[in-house]
Order: C-alpha cells, then sequence, then structure tokens
C-alpha cells in the first residue's frame, strides 16, 4: 500500500558547469504552471539564479530551490551550481536530496564536472534520472552521449525517448513507453504517429527498454517472456523498481531554453523517482551514544529535518533551509536543534522560491522549507521533536584549496572585514577564515579562486566592506649555522645622567624547533644579577625582527658569559639596548641563513597524470614521500616548500583537466637554497623601503 507521502518528490538538478540544470529548472517549473513566465539565464530574468554575482558571470553560485504541483504530486527541487568553486553547495543539496536528474549537454556529452556530480550522487545512493539537454544546438547529438554515460560514469542508462531531429530541426521525441511522436506545435508537445525512417531505431531501443523493464521484477519478467509485451503501466513499474534500487537510469532529452521536452521530463519524475519513504526509514544516532535511532518517514510522526543551507536574506534576515525527514512542521512554533542540544522559536515558516519565498502554514516529509533568525542554528544541524531527539548524519566537509591574503579597502578597517568574513562563512562553510601571527595576514581559504572573489563581491554587496586579494606572505625565518662570540656595549655619557651596558654573548645554532635558549653565566658580579633579566629581553625582542631580513630569528642559544656596568649609569634599559645589540651584531657574524615552510602534501590525480605531476612537484623542489594507488586515481605524498604552491590549484586542475586535487598542511621548517635566500632577503628589504 502506497504510503501517505507517496505523491512526493525531493529531486537535485546536477550536471557539469553550463549544462543548463537553471534553464530545464526554470522550465519545469514553468511547465507545471508554478511560474508564470519562462525566467533565462541569460537575460537575468532567472528567478533560480537571481544573485548579482550570478547574474553578472551567468553561472550558478548558490543552490536555489524552488517547488511545483504536476498531476497530484508535489516536488521539491533544488538547482545546484556546476562550478567546481562551489560544489560544496552541490554536494549539500545531494546529501539532503531523495534524488537527482544528471543534466547532459548533447554538444559537450560527459565532463569531468558530470563525472564528479555523479560519483557524489553515487556516494549517497541516489536514485537519478539523465536529462541529455541542449539538443536544439549545432553538433548536439543523442547516441554518443549515451554511450559516453554507459562507458564513462558506467551508468545503467535506458533511454525513454529518441530525439526527432537534431540541431536546428529538433523538434520533439519519440516516447518509447507509449510509442509516439511527441511533436512541438504551437508551445506544447503534440501527439502524432512515429516518423517512417525512426521506426527501425524506435523497435531496437524499445526492446532494451522491455528487458529491462521485465528485468526488475519476477512477475514482469514471465508475463513479458509469454507475451512478448508490457503495458505501458507494466513498464513504468518495471522501470520505477529498477531505478530506485539504481540498476536502472532512465533518460530523456530535450531543450530546456526553448522549453522543448522538459515537459515529459515531469511525468518523468513522477513515475521513476522515490517517494520520501522510498528511500527507506530515516537513520540517525541517539545524541551522546552513538546508538542508532530508526524513524519511519511519517507526516503524523516526530520531527526530524537538517539544516544544509544558510542564506543571509536582506528582508527576512538570516534563513536556515532545511530538508524535512519526517513529521510536520507548523509555523509560529519551536523545534529542538539536536546537535546544539537547544530549543529554537521561529516565527513564520517559508518554502523557498529562487528569489523569493512562500509563507505556508506546515511542511512534511520531503519538503525544502526555511524559517528566519534562529539563534543558535548553523548549517549541517539536525533539528527535531524535543523528547524524540536523533543526530543526523553531518554533510561532508569541503577541502580549501586556494588561500588569499585578505586586506581591508580602507585602512584599519580589518575588525568590520573579518566580521563580515564570518557571516559570509555562516552562509558557506567551505570558506575558512584564519591568521597568520608571524606575517599578521588576514587569510582567506576557499575551493578555489573564484570561490574567493565571489565572496568578497557578495561581501561589498551585502556588508558595504571591501576588501583587497592578495597572494599570502610566506612566513620565512631566520636563523644561524655558525658559532659566534660578540660585544653588546651600550654606551651614552655625554652631559646628565649617562646609559651604561656591556655584555659578551656566545652564539650558538639549535637544531630545528628548538626556538630560542637563553644561558646565564655570568660570575663574580660582572653583571650585577637584577640586570641580567634584561639582557635576555633585549635579545627576545630583537630576535622577533631578525638581523638579515627582519623575520623572526629561531633555533639557537645565546650565552651571556661576561661583562661589565656602570655604578651610576647602568640600568635596565642600558643592558636591555646592549643584548639587543650583540645579538644583531652576532647574527651577522655566525652565518646567518633563511628557513622555509615545507608543506606536506597529498595530491590525488588519475594514474594517467601521475607521471606529470611528480616532475612538476620536482620542478618545485618538491620530494616525494611516496605513492598509492586509491581506486583509478594515485595519491602522491610529497613535501615541498610553501612558497612554490601557493597558488598550486589552478596548474593541478590544468594539468589533470580538472580531476586531481590536494590537500596540504605545514610540517616543517628547511633550510632555504642560498641563491633563493639571498633574493628573498633583497626583495624583502626592497619592499620594506618601499613602506
Ligand atoms: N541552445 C541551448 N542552449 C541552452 C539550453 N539550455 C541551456 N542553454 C544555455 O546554456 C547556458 C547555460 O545554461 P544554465 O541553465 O545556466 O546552465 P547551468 O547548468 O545551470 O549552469 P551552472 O549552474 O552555472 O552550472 C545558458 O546560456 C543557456 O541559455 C538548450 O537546451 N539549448
Ligand atoms: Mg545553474
Amino acid at each position: 500500500m502506497a504510503g501517505k507521502t507517496a505523491q512526493i518528490r525531493n529531486l537535485a538538478l546536477i550536471g557539469h558547469s553550463g549544462c543548463g540544470k537553471t534553464s530545464l529548472a526554470e522550465a519545469l517549473l514553468f511547465g507545471a504552471g508554478s511560474t508564470s513566465r519562462l525566467g533565462k539565464v541569460d537575460d537575468g530574468s532567472s528567478i533560480l539564479d537571481f544573485e548579482p554575482e550570478e547574474i553578472k558571470r551567468k553561472i550558478t553560485i548558490s543552490t536555489a530551490f524552488h517547488h511545483y504541483q504536476w498531476k497530484k504530486h508535489a516536488v521539491y527541487l533544488a538547482d545546484t551550481p556546476g562550478d567546481d568553486n562551489f560544489l560544496a553547495d552541490t554536494r549539500a543539496a545531494l546529501h539532503v536530496a531523495d534524488a537527482a536528474v544528471v543534466v547532459i549537454d548533447a554538444v559537450d556529452g560527459v565532463k569531468v564536472g558530470t563525472e564528479k556530480v555523479w560519483l557524489a550522487a553515487n556516494h549517497y545512493g541516489l536514485p537519478r534520472l539523465i536529462f541529455i539537454n541542449k539538443m536544439d544546438r549545432e553538433r548536439a547529438d543523442f547516441e554518443p552521449v549515451l554511450k559516453e554515460a554507459k562507458d564513462i560514469l558506467e551508468a545503467p542508462v535506458v533511454p525513454l525517448q529518441i530525439p526527432i531531429g537534431k540541431e536546428a530541426a529538433f523538434k520533439g521525441v519519440v516516447d518509447l513507453v507509449a510509442t509516439k511522436a511527441m511533436v512541438a506545435a504551437g508551445g506544447k508537445l503534440e501527439a502524432g504517429p512515429i516518423p517512417d525512417d525512426l521506426k527501425e531505431e524506435v523497435e531496437q531501443y524499445r526492446n532494451d527498454l522491455l528487458n529491462f523493464a521485465a528485468e526488475s521484477d519476477d512477475a514482469l519478467i514471465e508475463k513479458f517472456l509469454e507475451e512478448g509485451e508490457l503495458t505501458p503501466e507494466e513498464i513504468y513499474r518495471g522501470l520505477r523498481i529498477g531505478t530506485l534500487k539504481g540498476a536502472i537510469v532512465p533518460a530523456l532529452c530535450g531543450a530546456s531554453s526553448s522549453n522543448l521536452g522538459p515537459a515529459l521530463l515531469l511525468d518523468a519524475i513522477n513515475h521513476f523517482l522515490p517517494a520520501p519513504e522510498d528511500r527507506g526509514p530515516v537513520k540517525g544516532q541517539k545524541p551522546g551514544s552513538g546508538e542508532e535511532v530508526v524513524l519511519e518517514v511519517d507526516p503524523d510522526g516526530p520531527f526530524a529535518a537538517q539544516v544544509f543551507k544558510t542564506v543571509a536574506d536582506p528582508y527576512a534576515g538570516r534563513l536556515s533551509i532545511f530538508r524535512v525527514y519526517s513529521g510536520t512542521v507548523a509555523s509560529d512554533a519551536s523545534f529542538f536543534n539536536v546537535t546544539r542540544a537547544a530549543a529554537e522559536r521561529y516565527g513564520q515558516l517559508f518554502l523557498p522560491e529562487g528569489k523569493g519565498q512562500k509563507a505556508v502554514a506546515t511542511a512534511g516529509p520531503g519538503a525544502f522549507a526555511a524559517v528566519a533568525k534562529l539563534k543558535e542554528t548553523v548549517t549541517g544541524d539536525t533539528l527535531a521533536t524535543e523528547g524524540k531527539p536523533l543526530l543526523l548524519p553531518p554533510l561532508m566537509a569541503s577541502k580549501p584549496m586556494v588561500t588569499l591574503a585578505v586586506e581591508s579597502k580602507v585602512r584599519g578597517e580589518e575588525d568590520k572585514v573579518v566580521a563580515s568574513i564570518n557571516k559570509l562563512i555562516e552562509e558557506d562553510p567551505s570558506l575558512q577564515l584564519s591568521r597568520n601571527t608571524e606575517t599578521k595576514e588576514i587569510l582567506l581559504s576557499g575551493v578555489g579562486s573564484v570561490h574567493i572573489e565571489a565572496n568578497m563581491e557578495k561581501m561589498k554587496r551585502k556588508f558595504g566592506v571591501e576588501a583587497v586579494l592578495k597572494p599570502q606572505k610566506v612566513p620565512y625565518r631566520e636563523t644561524i649555522k655558525g658559532t659566534t662570540k660578540v660585544q653588546g656595549k651600550y654606551k651614552r655619557q655625554s652631559g646628565g645622567r649617562g646609559q651604561f651596558g656591556d655584555t659578551w654573548l656566545e652564539l650558538e645554532p639549535l637544531p630545528r624547533s628548538s626556538g630560542f635558549e637563553f644561558v646565564d653565566k655570568i660570575v663574580g658580579g660582572a653583571i650585577p644579577r637584577n640586570f641580567i633579566p634584561s639582557v635576555e629581553k633585549g635579545i627576545a625582542e630583537a630576535k622577533e625582527e631578525g638581523a638579515l631580513a627582519g623575520f623572526p630569528t629561531v633555533d639557537f642559544r645565546v650565552t651571556l658569559y661576561d661583562g661589565s656596568f656602570h655604578e651610576v649609569d647602568s640600568s635596565d634599559m642600558a643592558f636591555k639596548i646592549a643584548g639587543s645589540m650583540g645579538f644583531k651584531k652576532g647574527v651577522l657574524q655566525a652565518n646567518p641563513t633563511l628557513l622555509e615552510p615545507i608543506m606536506k602534501m597529498t595530491v590525488t590525480v588519475p594514474e594517467a597524470n601521475m607521471g606529470d605531476i611528480i616532475g612538476d612537484l620536482n620542478g618545485r623542489r618538491g620530494r616525494v614521500l611516496g605513492m598509492d594507488a586509491q581506486g583509478k586515481n594515485q595519491v602522491i605524498t610529497a613535501h615541498v616548500p610553501m612558497s612554490e604552491v601557493l597558488m598550486y590549484a589552478p596548474d593541478l586542475i590544468s594539468k589533470t583537466g580538472g580531476r586531481g586535487t590536494y590537500d596540504m598542511e605545514f610540517d616543517h621548517y628547511e633550510e632555504v637554497p642560498a641563491h633563493l635566500a639571498e633574493k628573498i632577503i633583497n626583495e624583502t628589504k626592497a619592499a620594506k623601503e618601499k613602506e
């Protein structure tokens, strides 16, 4: 028996950058009568790509949500970004979606972006449909794309249609289930006879389709073997069973921007994609214990939902968008945030509708719903009924690949920049903010440069705060390699009370990561005891701006072994200065050198790119530590100087056609080779003089 939510669908549109997801979503919404005009990405009239940063670039940056009713089904959809820079948002949508419609451009075919979202959909085990889009474009072709989907994505593709005509002559499809042509006429599709030249092809494809449908179900197999035919209802049933299991991926085609074909996708979504209950009961953990909690999908049962996106809305305030898994949430009430163990009161409940939102009284399983101004809740949190708490699995974290330094455009407004970035992070947890205490820079990490740039534009627009992006500085350090003895003497004795401090210091190198050590070997009162801490203080302060190029000096020992003083003129100040003078002079005599941070990198690339990537890492003064196979990929670990990989992401992307990814973290400091050290010292000094 069908459950209470049998006529609800929840899906994400996914696909490579620019394949037409937003255009398709607009066509579905328009076709179902949810919107009154067909929004276009190109003229900025899309209600899904509505943010100024999206309109400017003509790409989706942030997942948008909408919903429609079609033949008694309520469908909630998420239009996700295809660009790599914004895939964190796409993954978050897949985390909560029940199904996916994978859009593939009929000209470009399966691209790296398609593979990435396909794998993400595999990760979540999502039933899916394929929509081969842009059949009207020059060089559009249906069959090669099907073949790529089978070969590259390893998708069990089963076409539900074949196109009638292509490129400018694309005018409709043959519906292989109903065995009739659906041809564009006056903005609608009209049923008609199958064109003669397609009959043979139709028969072939239809045979495959019947076999797939029959194989999904024992009763159908029997009937098919006996009668050699199935009714459309039986075909739908068989294909649905197969699709829900992931054994079948039905494929459709069309042209979204001219709204030719999406109308049939409306039916396919109803027929083949799962209702919330088809995904099985909701599984979570009991907070604190890790014990599994299972909740049946039931609009009348306990409430369970997950916040998977937060948006700063200029009118409504901060909106938390969540997917309802079970129960029904009502307007002007409260729910329990299980993750934060806090009750949250809220006002109006909304269904997001792209640019706008619709106020509703309730929302049940399958819905993408939103409330404004929650106090404690952030992206990823689980919401539930108090007393029936369960924790849903956390969202997948995304790796930042690019880090840039952020400076306030207006001097002295760094605090405003930091506060605004923190607000951006609430919306987009794939951004990371940090501060380098050595270089004193504010650092912003993101998935790619475009990701960071688009966020800076958004910051200017939403909060009126402007920032300048720069490559981050490398936190070099200084040290000594030799040992020396040096006198640090400060004497000012002309007129009035003078200043006198005299020290003899020995400087020695220490192993890496030892920092700074001070040894007091004064005997016989050469320097009175009370002045000795001042000598150490003088050195400790001076070492922060090293003698070589102004970088912190590390890994050395100073032994104070002799000195002299003056009964009247000696003071803490005089000994502090004497210590710092001795240190600076001593460093320059003790074979000083620069140290640079070495990163530990883990680079994951397709096998075929491995040689190239290793060669490149060697060229960056890297040392490969190991290689490991991981599926079709190779994982290379290496030590590479930070200065060589500040902008590694674009190079890795171009060398691997976008397939490579990497992680890196600081590992240790090493000496900079002499010829490079000289260059860095000169450049740093020149930059200081300019300031
Ligand atoms: N000729 C043709 N152009 C199309 C079709 N569908 C979309 N386009 C165009 O392709 C471009 C990209 O379309 P979008 O709908 O923004 O693609 P998208 O997949 O949402 O892009 P991202 O969200 O940025 O990944 C736009 O210029 C559309 O007008 C189609 O069926 N035929
Ligand atoms: Mg889009």
